[in-house]
């Protein structure tokens, strides 16, 4: 007996049942029902087909496409989708009917006699609340229109928190009305000497907008207390004199980078050599001043004040730190968000959420510090770097990337448990991130070989639960080669690793 293929689609829904019969679309077919969700869809067919279904009101007739909510179809973000005569999508909230529409891009499939959908039966919703991904604007920066377009690749694969890394040593991204020579001081370059950019808080605001029509939460990150040196750029006076390190010192000689110097750009990419004066009042003028504005512009809940690689500080001094951000914050009214780092500081605010970006066979220090997020009543999300860092090369000879938490080939980026990578009950996990950190990454083109095809494979570990018919690395494999004709449809340039059995329809 010869199995059938799975159905194409990435992450594989909680339970879809394949039955007989096909539903055509044609120049006849109409979305009806729910106005919020209807142009995503519409707009999709018609990039992906040249058909453009129109918008109606009436009943449904055979061939139609029917979007609607009830509060029964599922938990939060669930839909239930049935082709049959009709296609209908129920999302049991707006997200969930968003992604039932997305659902329905992935099914919708060219064949000898034209356009159209096979019939099923899907039942589907998340299994974690937090499917991220980060951008790092810092190292390069991204214009707005860039951004978007990310969101809308991000928002196709589910997820709905785009995390942005707004500062480091080499860049500012976002104007600061109260301190405003960062904008006009610390912006200006990006690693390797290529362009800067900022974004000005109404382009911030066209950003939260967008991600907030696809779903998405901006997640903002400013990173503290080290990966400061743009911001003496601006303001000497609240940032340290750079400390060496081995590691800086061997990066700069591998890489044939100048050692970073205060006052001027930094352009390499070495670590952890600079903080803010962390004792100086002036400094949490500055701190307090920064996250009041980007609170102001966040309506997502979540602020993060980073906390990595600070090498060059005592433990005194970080733990100093920490703790009177992470407080800060939650006056703000928002729940902070750290590296794993923060978790070795006893007094964290409760509640603070860790990032683990260790690997996927934890060391006893890192595990023992994501830990605390969790003893301090706060939950963690999973960024394994050795399986889900988009800018980890995906073989040694790949042009763009970084290796030194491994090579991550699609296969190492969904062959690990979210459930079993930490200590820690499965209730104290928020969800996972996929970053791309872009020392490297100086495009759209470059960010689209890097995430694509691999973050279709977190995507799936972060929405679809464990013991799902179909999650298993074969099927993925081929249900990823059939979004091939769907990326192209959407420009994406994807990696066309040869892991994967590529499909044209
Ligand atoms: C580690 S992950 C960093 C970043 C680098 C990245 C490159 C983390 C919290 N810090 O500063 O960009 O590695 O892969």
């Amino acid at each position: 007996m010869v199995l059938p293929d799975p159905l194409p689609l990435v992450p594989v829904p909680r339970s879809a049942i394949a039955e007989a019969g096909r539903m055509p679309l044609t120049g006849e077919t109409r979305i009806l029902g729910d106005a919020a969700a209807a142009p995503h869809l519409i707009d999709g067919i018609a990039r992906r087909t040249g058909i453009r279904p129109s918008s109606a009101t009436d009943e449904p007739r055979a061939g139609d496409v029917l979007l609607r909510l009830d509060p029964a179809a599922g938990p939060a973000e669930g839909y239930r989708l049935r082709v049959g005569d009709v296609a209908e999508v129920i999302g049991a909230d707006a997200a969930g009917l968003f992604y039932g529409t997305q659902t329905l891009l992935q099914l919708l499939r060219e064949r000898d006699e034209g356009w159209g959908w096979q019939h099923v039966r899907i039942e589907d919703a998340p299994r974690f609340a937090y499917r991220g991904m980060m951008l790092d604007v810092a190292r390069h920066f991204f214009p707005v229109d860039e951004v978007k377009t990310i969101i809308d690749r991000a928002a196709a694969l589910k997820l709905n928190h785009l995390h942005l890394h707004l500062s480091d040593d080499q860049g500012w991204r976002l104007h600061i009305d109260s301190w405003p020579l960062l904008s006009e001081k610390s912006s200006v370059t990006s690693a390797n000497g290529d362009a800067g950019g900022c974004y000005s808080k109404d382009d911030y605001r066209a950003i939260v907008a967008h991600a907030a029509s696809r779903h998405i939460t901006i997640v903002p990150e400013i990173d503290l207390p080290g990966h400061t040196h743009a911001i003496g750029l601006a303001y000497r006076e609240i940032v340290e004199e750079p400390v060496m390190n081995d590691h800086l010192l061997s990066d700069a000689t591998r890489l044939g980078h100048a050692l970073p110097v205060a006052g001027e750009p930094y352009i390499g990419w070495g670590v952890g050599h600079f903080s803010v004066r962390i004792r100086e009042e002036r400094t949490w003028d500055f701190v307090r001043d920064v996250l009041t504005e980007i609170a102001e512009l966040t309506p997502g809940p979540y602020l993060h004040i980073g906390g990595d690689e600070s090498l060059g500080t005592s433990e005194a001094d970080f733990a100093y730190f920490m703790e009177r951000a992470t407080a800060l914050v939650t006056e703000l009214g928002k729940s902070p968000v750290a590296w794993h780092e923060a978790g070795a500081v006893e007094g964290i605010a409760e509640g603070t959420v860790g990032q683990y970006w260790g690997l996927t066979s934890p060391d006893g220090a890192h595990a023992a510090q994501a830990a605390h997020f969790v003893a301090r009543g706060g939950r963690l999300i999973l960024s394994p770097a050795d399986a889900v860092y988009l800018d980890m090369k995906y073989d040694e000879a790949f042009p763009l990337g970084l290796s030194w938490a491994g090579v991550v080939d699609v296969h190492a980026a969904s062959d690990w448990e979210p459930g079993e990578l930490l200590p820690v009950p499965e209730e104290s996990i928020l969800g996972i991130e996929a970053p791309l950190w872009t020392e490297t990454v100086r495009s759209l083109d470059d960010a689209d070989r890097l995430t694509h095809p691999r973050l279709a494979a977190v995507a799936e570990l972060a929405w679809t639960a464990a013991d799902a018919a179909e999650r298993n690395s074969e099927s993925l494999r081929h249900r990823i080669g059939r979004q091939a004709p769907l990326w192209q449809s959407d420009g994406i340039r994807y990696h066309p690793t040869p892991e994967i059995p590529w499909s044209t329809r």
